[in-house]
């Protein structure tokens, strides 16, 4: 409440100047695109989007998917008719946006594209369906603020600055997880997040869909796994919710949309009371489980001794399959409570059997069986860095680095691919200053939670800004194996769809572009010059969704939360 005060009374004081800034970005001079792409370069003549400009596209069905959903976005902000007809466009005249495959660099792989304006017409170029998508996005940004509008926006020009970019992203998995076991958000929220992400070039939603707190997940064949499993008491009052198969299924579309890969979560064999709760059979020793409020290192997992445990599994990550294309399938994997495995005739029967050292290799002998079963049906699988532990990690499974330092340097050393997560800069749970840590921790311990060894900290939108998912000095062969990196959001704290979005936004964009653009091209205060020129502008045109700030508050809130006070402007 205070912190909100506080960015209010900001709010005020720095509406004048920000809505000068906003002018001189409307004039079209400056190129504020976030991430900044490879190369851009200024070029002849602007493109001016008219009454009469046509988009053509002369690609595949996804391609005219993207085609239609920019004349969506461009008509309601304009109210020009734009309309969407798939041809060749060999000599586009007249204003002409044209989407094209023909002729595109093959340099720009599965995910790149150009964008050339000239007078007469804006191409978008690309050897693929991903790297058109990205070009939308982008012109999006080349024009002004005005294009986010959610209403027809009263502009004097559409204006696209002449350009010449080429782009294409440094690395290939640009991640964002949510955790919905925890605190469990709309469905509008998911969407809005996933519109959000693919304007700013991510493309994999990595999504906690169960733990200790809550399973939120519909499994047919399990109908307990929420008819109990999703339901929790969280202050005397039965709190709790799932996603339906359907529901799951239209975000999944929704997502490819925007061509991103939703990745599920199905963490095992921690962090499983919800499960243990609704089918106490696949504990080592079965019980009363409860659905639990959020906590850490609980003795209570799945048995992996028990033949049983491993059907339920595999049945589980069966629907979950049906449900999610994506090739690679998260199976967590960390911060797994041994204790009960030690005394456990059926986990130590394997331990026998299979020869293994201890219960750490339990662990890794199990995470194997689940990686056979996945590539049988020809996926991969995920993990945090605790799959690591134990030995016997297969060749195939991607390692999450959250907290071992050493986990990427080992893993690639290893041959194992690794997308990166560290809690030190990727953990947007933890507060933004030191006013938002304080009232985490304050919101914690009313409602009687201490926190204190969870290690939260602080995490700055610059320190995510410069921090490189690659370590220093990993030799090049080990460091093609870093496939990006990913920001989470887990929800412990009871966290609201509105406050979700103040700890997402806007460090998500600075993780953006360390996952899209070049190192070199990398410069915290440019990134900050545009974010100031223009992007937040954008987001606060646009809304950032469940938050009824008007558009000059909540470009002061994002800018208060990036760290950009009026003091420090004052300094610099
Ligand atoms: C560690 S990251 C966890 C999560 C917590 C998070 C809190 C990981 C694999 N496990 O269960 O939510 O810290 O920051």
């Amino acid at each position: 409440m205070v912190l909100r005060t506080i960015v209010r009374a900001v709010a005020v004081l720095a509406a004048v100047s920000i809505s000068v800034r906003a002018d001189a970005e409307d004039s079209g001079a400056a190129v504020n695109v976030v991430p900044i792409p490879v190369r851009c370069e200024p070029d002849a003549k602007p493109f001016v989007l008219t009454a009469k400009t046509r988009i053509l596209v002369d690609h595949d069905a996804t391609a005219v998917q993207t085609a239609s959903m920019l004349a969506d976005r461009l008509r309601t902000a304009s109210g020009f008719p734009l309309p969407v007809e798939q041809a060749a466009a060999d000599t586009p005249r007249g204003g002409t946006i044209v989407l094209t495959t023909r002729d595109a660099d093959a340099k720009l792989g599965a995910e790149g594209y150009e964008l050339i304006v000239s007078a007469e017409s804006l191409v978008i170029r690309a050897p693929a369906a991903a790297g058109l998508f990205y070009g939308t996005q982008t012109l999006r940004q080349l024009l002004g603020p005005q294009a986010e509008s959610p209403t027809k926006a009263d502009a004097a020009s559409w204006t696209v600055p002449g350009v010449r970019i080429w782009d294409r992203p440094r690395f290939a998995y640009r991640g964002f997880m949510l955790d919905s076991s925890r605190h469990l958000q709309s469905e509008a929220f998911v969407r809005r997040t996933l519109d959000l992400m693919a304007y700013h070039k991510l493309n994999r939603f990595h999504w906690h869909l169960t733990d200790d707190p809550g399973w939120r997940i519909e499994i047919r064949k399990y109908p307990k796994l929420t008819a109990v499993g999703a339901w929790r008491m969280t202050d005397g009052q039965r709190y709790g919710g799932f996603f339906t198969q359907e529901q799951i299924r239209d975000l999944v579309a929704y997502a490819a949309k925007r061509h991103i890969t939703i990745v599920p979560e199905i963490d095992m064999p921690a962090h499983s009371a919800a499960a243990l709760a609704a089918y106490p059979h696949l504990a080592c020793v079965p019980g009363e489980f409860k659905v639990l409020n959020p906590c850490h290192g609980i003795p209570d997992v799945y048995c992996p001794g028990k033949p049983s445990t491993v059907e339920f599994i595999e049945a589980v990550l069966t629907e979950v399959m049906e449900l999610f294309p994506s090739p690679v399938i998260h199976i967590g994997g960390d911060e797994c409570n041994k204790t009960r495995w030690k005394s456990c005739p059926h986990c130590q029967a394997v331990i026998q059997r299979e020869g293994l050292s201890d219960e750490d290799a339990l662990q890794s002998w199990f995470t194997g069986r689940i990686a056979a079963f996945l590539r049988s049906k020809g996926r991969r699988l995920m993990g945090w860095n605790e799959i690591m532990r134990g030995g016997q990690l297969p060749k195939d499974a991607i390692v999450h680095q959250w907290n071992d330092e050493r986990a990427a340097v080992e893993a690639t050393r290893a041959g194992n691919d690794v997308v990166v997560s560290r809690a030190t800069w990727a953990y947007f749970d933890h507060g933004w200053d030191a006013a938002s840590v304080k009232s985490l921790f304050d919101g914690l311990k009313a409602r009687g939670i201490d926190a204190t060894g969870w290690g939260y900290g602080i995490t700055t939108l610059r320190k995510v800004y410069e921090s490189d998912p690659v370590p220093a000095d990993l030799p090049a062969e080990q460091a093609r194996h870093i496939l990006g990196a990913q920001a989470q959001l887990w929800t412990e704290l009871r966290v609201d769809d509105v406050a979700a979005d103040e700890y997402i936004w806007p460090r998500l964009i600075a993780l953006a572009e360390v996952c899209w653009s070049p190192r070199e091209r990398l410069d915290w205060s440019d990134f900050r010059r545009r974010m100031e020129t223009a992007h937040f502008r954008r987001l606060a045109v646009r809304g950032l969704g469940a938050g009824a700030s008007s558009p000059d508050v909540l470009q002061m809130q994002l800018r208060q939360r990036a760290g950009f006070t009026e003091a420090e402007s004052a300094a610099k």
